[in-house]
């Protein structure tokens, strides 16, 4: 008996781990042996518009529903126009070093002015009740995330039950399916509530459900909304009562359902929500179960299909994927690492369409009237950090809701730069919402942080590195332009060091001092304000324009304080050398230089690098999911990817009740907690980032695969310059690469070891292939005494391949030692 156990599991073992064990469509899939017992186990589905959780339980199925415009409030904006005068008292206190009397009359006058911008809200619930459907077996709930289609299954009375769901994304509704293996057997009924229910009505064989979003904080409430449901049957019949549809006795059914507002944009609500949601019913309904699927399926995998990760399979790959969470630090699980990844950026194409607005701090998910920091945006971080794996994981598309945020914010910054700071140009704060509120939230403590904007434009550019293209630099130039205008007109000189600093600032959410978080010069500012100058200038280069500006500005740059080194032998995060290595604040703003930023480099500035290692290694691991995310991708920067693999293991986790902890929930989102869904994408982003880097004036391949992962392969992602990378290792060693030039020019590689091959030819000098351009940084300041830093850097080889546009080349590296 032993013995045969034993070849059993050898057997299973070695089917396990023969990669067509679990094909694609197989290794793509969340799934669950019961229903979801609360919110954080309902499987996410979602178009950008419209996005539902479904709960599956088979006696009540609810959908909980959104719609990406369904926010409280109306059109508005939170300037605090009486707030120049403090603005300037503030300066003068903080160049005096008074901290306490600057935080006292930053709370004091600068707190939100009439709002902390308006919550994002639920739409409401689909209901579908099964009376008799108690007693169920064989039950089994799926998110496949291959082709975007979530399903139910169970057996009750002999009867097999199955209900399908998606959100179209090219019908823009919510398609449901109910079916089962004996005829007749569908009899159900179905209805909407909402919390923001105005009035439910039937219409024929329509049911409709009105409502509007919330009077919050001064600002009534003004969007309106529809929801609209039809079913088409085969067999049976369907007919609606008041409130209701009812099934009976159908062999299938297919439920179709809209949600649509007023909202035209953040300043027009004047839409019928009524026709609208009316119009997106009529059209589909024209369509069949299988023909509007095919058409969502081919539209999405259009965007998933474009990276292929495989990092190896396990027996842990047969069980459900809520026992995988709870297990993964003992089994390591290399396909459930994977599967989170791909997870984000279903994530994403699910939650950021082009049209639609950007993925909030829930993405498009929320089942609240108001949700954990109103599920809005939160700019100093988490709003940046949703879109972190859109280019890399080739999304780039999906960046066109945020970059429409980010134009809006640039129109209605301009008053708040006016009003608050006397200057050109545009700021926001740390928060906004989808009326872009550009004002001070939640009070001056976190709120008084005016560069928001300078990050915001990071993401601009990163875009054009990627696309190289010109066109979209050309028409966001003057949104760049508008935020360094606007740091031009209030940098400030302080007074020792002669310096150009912001002033009033913080660096987010962080406190020097018990209670005093106002700075000047906080590192994370000049790091933002450097990189924004000079992706300026760049970029009027790009564009052969504007050179006197271009010129101009990188005067006000050398002016910049160059990043400090502290006694600790860490990166100061202040001006002044407050940083206490007991500190374990889950923001490392002063880190945004070495990531997202390309500003430290282990090569160009080997001290820096040390000193931010120091840094983190002081700010300790554990702490809110998006700043265990972000950790990943630093210490991806830092080249250690056993790090970065323990990060991964501390957030594929189960979320314990400990605040900052992180975790994972169920289905997969991530926890800060609770549920906010930018470290589900910054984790996305740093496993990219342990395979693929290319900031550094080459693209780097494998800079920090960790042990866990000693075999595998990705297909599909993109460096800057416009190359996407194939890659297969082993035992840790790149074996093959394909690159496929999108745009030519050269493709400088940093390679682990040297190479021999005959298509590369040693690197020489500047990288002549102008995306690769290194951002040159000021010398450090050293301000501690201790012994020369040394990160203990691996030795690497520079290559360049010629490429040409649409070229694809592929090198075998056999001569490794
Ligand atoms: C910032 C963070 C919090 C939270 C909130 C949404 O304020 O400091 O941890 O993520 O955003």
């Amino acid at each position: 008996m032993a013995a045969l156990r034993f070849i059993t599991t050898l057997f299973f073992t070695y089917v396990a781990l023969v990669p067509q064990f679990c094909k694609s469509q197989e290794r793509n899939i969340l799934w669950y042996k019961s229903p979801a017992a609360n919110w954080n186990e309902a499987l996410p589905i979602g178009n950008g518009f419209v996005g539902a959780m479904i709960f599956g339980n088979a006696q009540q199925e609810r959908l909980q529903l959104n719609e990406c415009t369904i926010w409280g409030g109306g059109p508005n904006n939170n300037i605090d126009s009486a707030a120049r005068p403090y603005i300037n008292e503030l300066r003068a206190l903080l160049a005096e070093r008074k901290y306490d009397e600057a935080q006292k009359l930053a709370n004091a006058r600068l707190g939100p002015k009439g709002n902390s911008g308006m919550p994002y809200q639920l739409a409401g619930d689909l209901l579908i009740d099964w009376p008799g459907h108690t007693e169920v077996t064989d039950y089994r709930r799926e998110l496949n995330i291959h082709n975007a289609l979530a399903s139910v299954s169970y057996t009750v009375g002999g009867v097999r039950y199955k209900r399908e769901y998606f959100t179209s994304f090219t019908d823009k509704v919510l398609i449901v399916r109910l079916s089962a293996d004996k005829p007749s057997s569908i009899s159900c009924r179905v209805s909407l509530k909402s919390p923001l229910k105005k009035a439910v009505y039937t219409n024929k064989s329509d049911l409709l459900l009105s409502g509007s979003g919330s009077d919050h904080e001064n600002q009534a409430g003004k969007v309106k909304f529809n929801i609209a449901t039809r079913v088409k049957t085969s067999g049976g019949s369907s007919k609606t009562d008041s409130s209701s549809i009812i099934i009976s006795k159908a062999d299938e059914a297919v439920i179709y359902l809209s949600v649509a507002t007023n909202f035209v944009d953040y300043q027009d609500l004047s839409a019928d929500a009524e026709s609208r949601a009316l119009d997106l019913l009529n059209n589909a309904f024209k369509k069949s179960f299988t023909g509007l699927l095919k058409q969502h399926t081919s539209f999405y995998k259009g965007y998933f299909d474009r990276v292929k990760l495989d990092l190896g399979v396990t027996d842990a790959f047969r069980n459900p994927t809520d026992l995988r969470i709870n297990n993964f630090a003992k089994t390591k699980d290399p396909q459930l690492a994977e599967l989170y990844f791909q997870f984000g950026r279903y994530l994403l194409i699910s939650s950021s369409q082009p049209g639609a607005q950007a993925a909030n701090l829930q993405g498009i998910w929320n089942g609240e009237l108001k949700g954990p920091w109103d599920s809005k945006y939160t700019i100093n971080i988490n709003t940046e950090m949703n879109y972190w794996p859109s280019e890399v994981t080739r999304l780039s598309e999906l960046n066109a809701p945020f970059f429409d945020l980010i134009r809006d914010l640039s129109v209605t910054g301009r008053p708040a730069a006016q009003q608050m700071y006397g200057a050109r140009g545009w700021v926001a704060h740390h928060n906004t919402d989808i009326w872009r509120i550009t004002g001070v939230v939640d009070g001056a403590f976190w709120g008084l942080w005016p560069t928001s904007n300078a990050w915001l434009c990071q993401h601009l550019w990163e875009h054009y590195l990627y696309t190289g293209d010109k066109n979209f630099l050309r028409k966001y130039y003057p949104v760049m332009k508008g935020a360094a205008e606007y740091f031009i007109d209030v940098l400030q000189t302080e007074p020792r060091s002669k310096w150009l600093v912001v002033s009033p600032s913080t660096s987010p959410e962080h406190e020097y001092k018990n209670g005093v978080s106002v700075t000047a010069g906080a590192t994370m500012d000049n790091q933002l304000v450097w990189g924004l100058f000079t992706m300026v200038a760049r970029a009027a280069a790009e564009l052969n324009t504007d050179k006197l500006f271009a010129d101009s500005v990188i005067l006000y740059r050398n002016k910049l304080p160059p990043m400090q080194i502290g006694k600790h032998a860490q990166l100061q995060e202040w001006l002044e050398d407050f940083d206490e290595p007991t500190d374990k604040h889950r923001h490392v703003s002063h880190l945004y230089g070495l990531f997202p930023a390309e500003q430290i480099s282990p090569y160009r500035n080997p001290e820096i690098f040390a000193a931010a290692k120091n840094s983190l290694v002081y700010r300790g691991d554990v702490s809110t999911g998006w700043s265990m995310a972000w950790k990943i991708n630093l210490w991806a920067r830092l080249q250690d990817g056993n790090h970065a693999y323990k990060l991964i293991t501390d957030q594929i986790s189960p979320v314990t009740s400990r605040n900052q902890s992180g975790g994972t929930y169920p289905n997969l989102f991530d926890a800060h907690p609770p549920f906010q869904i930018d470290g589900n994408f910054g984790c996305t982003s740093g496993i990219a980032e342990m395979l693929l880097q290319s900031h550094d004036g080459a693209v780097q391949l494998l800079p920090a695969l960790p042990d866990a992962w000693p075999d595998g392969s990705i297909s599909g992602l993109k460096s800057r310059g416009g190359f996407i990378i194939d890659m297969v290792w082993k035992d840790k060693k790149l074996t093959k690469l394909t690159i496929h030039s999108e745009s030519g020019g050269i493709c400088r590689l940093r390679l682990p070891m040297k190479s021999t091959d005959k298509s590369l030819t040693e690197a020489r000098g500047i990288n002549p292939n102008t995306l690769f351009k290194t951002a040159d940084i000021k010398d450090p300041i050293i301000n501690h005494t201790g012994q020369a830093l040394n990160a203990g850097i691996r030795p690497s080889w520079l290559y360049d391949l010629k490429t040409s546009k649409g070229g694809s080349y592929t090198i075998v590296f056999n001569d490794q030692p």
